[in-house]
């Protein structure tokens, strides 16, 4: 989001925003400026340029301490060793992200209407040229002006950029809002025919755009073609059913070279912020139809040793435990009664025995507050002290078959006394 790591030219180091070099914490109530006026009052901000495999050389060479259990390399050793520099970049931004070909650095301006575009090329001769100043901690901060390759000014609020595959990047501008796209410099720059570094187009989007996502437009070789912008409001654009507004994913058609976007597709998404998001080709997905195994725990991605085998369905009791083990096919379980003693510890062993692709079933027991969601091949344990008398009906919760209303059973719980 605020970092994105370097590639190929500059893999091995990471570049992240920053706000509040003002060290601001509120306190109105004392006469301090509030919050995001005081974190707000300088022109700059630093990048923080951070040569991670330096650091990883560090951590392997015993150079770290331990603090509550997390290895940190201390400022002290960062500065001694180079890890760590900042470079000026326009108060309080907002995203950063490293050009395909890995040799640009931009930053979303957010207050300031301009994305800039560093050199990695020119951040490395700056090191190397010593040309820092140190901060009041000590860590340098590079010359500015021999780090930047170009500033665009792309409109207002710019928060994220993408890539494409014809010398474009994208940027989301929160507050017009819209999505301009400007032409990359460089060995990029030559894919179009805009001049390097200046702003071609813009779209209006509905409404507030966070995030973009272009067609594998984080990788090394973006694909182009569609950008999703992801849109924290639509206010208007679908009809209202209470104080709650979805938020709008809009689809967008980048084909086309120049000025020349255009919003296709609305699709309201009614779960949370949209955050970061990847499009990736779907050849590259290679899912499984069904769990490799009957009797899979999905969170350790491996065979359960006590699940329950399909023609060893059985119920044991030692003492007041009592562990079921029970199959799920479409569309019985087995066993349909089990009977246990009020008190009893129960560990209930459930395995979906199906071999075929979707056959998910559901295992609810309504009045103990139990529902689970098994997918072929899953096997799950589910451990509770049968503490309530009387019966109470099981049954699937995942729709698997026209006799899925059918697919049931009791768990009957005796009293004690
Ligand atoms: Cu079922």
């Amino acid at each position: 989001d605020l970092f994105d790591s370097g590639k190929l030219v500059s893999e091995g180091w990471i570049f992240g925003n920053s706000f509040n070099t003002e060290l601001a914490t509120g306190g109105v109530e004392t006469g301090a400026p509030p919050f995001e006026a005081g974190a707000s009052q300088r022109d700059n901000d630093y990048m923080h340029v951070i040569n991670l495999d330096k650091a990883a050389e560090l951590f392997k060479a015993g150079r770290a301490e331990k603090i509550k259990d997390f290895s940190v390399l201390s400022l002290e050793t960062i500065i001694e060793e180079g890890v760590l520099y900042f470079i000026p970049e326009p108060k309080s931004p907002h995203g950063v992200d490293v050009t395909p070909d890995g040799a640009y650095i931009v930053v979303s301006g957010k207050l300031d209407p301009h994305v800039t575009i560093y050199s990695f090329d020119k951040i490395m001769k700056t090191i190397a040229d010593k040309n820092w100043e140190p901060d009041q901690f000590g860590v340098p901060v590079l010359d500015f002006d021999s780090c930047v390759e170009a500033q665009i000014e792309v409109g207002l609020g710019p928060l994220h950029t993408q890539f494409d595959n014809q010398g474009y990047a994208y940027t989301s501008l929160f507050l017009e809002p819209s999505v301009a796209r400007w032409a990359l410099g460089g060995e990029a720059g030559k894919k179009n025919s805009e001049p390097d570094w200046t702003l071609v187009g813009k779209v209006p989007v509905q409404y507030n755009v966070g995030h973009i996502a272009v067609a594998e437009g984080d990788t090394v070789s973006p694909d182009g073609k569609y950008l999703v912008s992801m849109n924290k409001w639509a206010i208007d654009r679908f009809a209202p059913v209470g104080p709650l507004v979805p938020q709008n994913f809009q689809l967008v058609d980048i084909d086309n070279s120049g000025d020349t976007m255009k919003v296709i597709y609305d699709m309201p998404i009614g779960m949370g912020e949209p955050h970061y998001a990847q499009i990736i080709k779907a050849d590259k997905l290679k899912p499984w139809d069904v769990y490799p195994e009957v009797g899979w725990n999905p969170e350790t991605q491996s065979v359960r040793l006590d699940y329950a085998r399909q023609g060893k369905e059985r119920i044991e009791r030692d003492g007041k435990n009592v562990d079921i083990y029970m199959t799920l096919v479409r569309s019985h379980f087995k066993p349909e009664h089990v009977e246990v003693n009020e008190g009893d510890h129960i560990r209930w062993h459930i395995t979906n025995v199906e071999r075929a692709y979707d056959a998910t079933h559901g295992f609810a027991v309504p009045g103990y507050n139990i529902n689970v969601s098994l997918e072929p091949g899953e096997a799950q344990t589910i451990e509770f002290v049968a503490d309530e008398p009387g019966v109470y009906p099981f049954y699937c919760s995942e729709f698997c078959s026209a006799l899925h209303l059918e697919m049931m059973g009791y768990f009957l719980v005796k009293p004690a006394e």
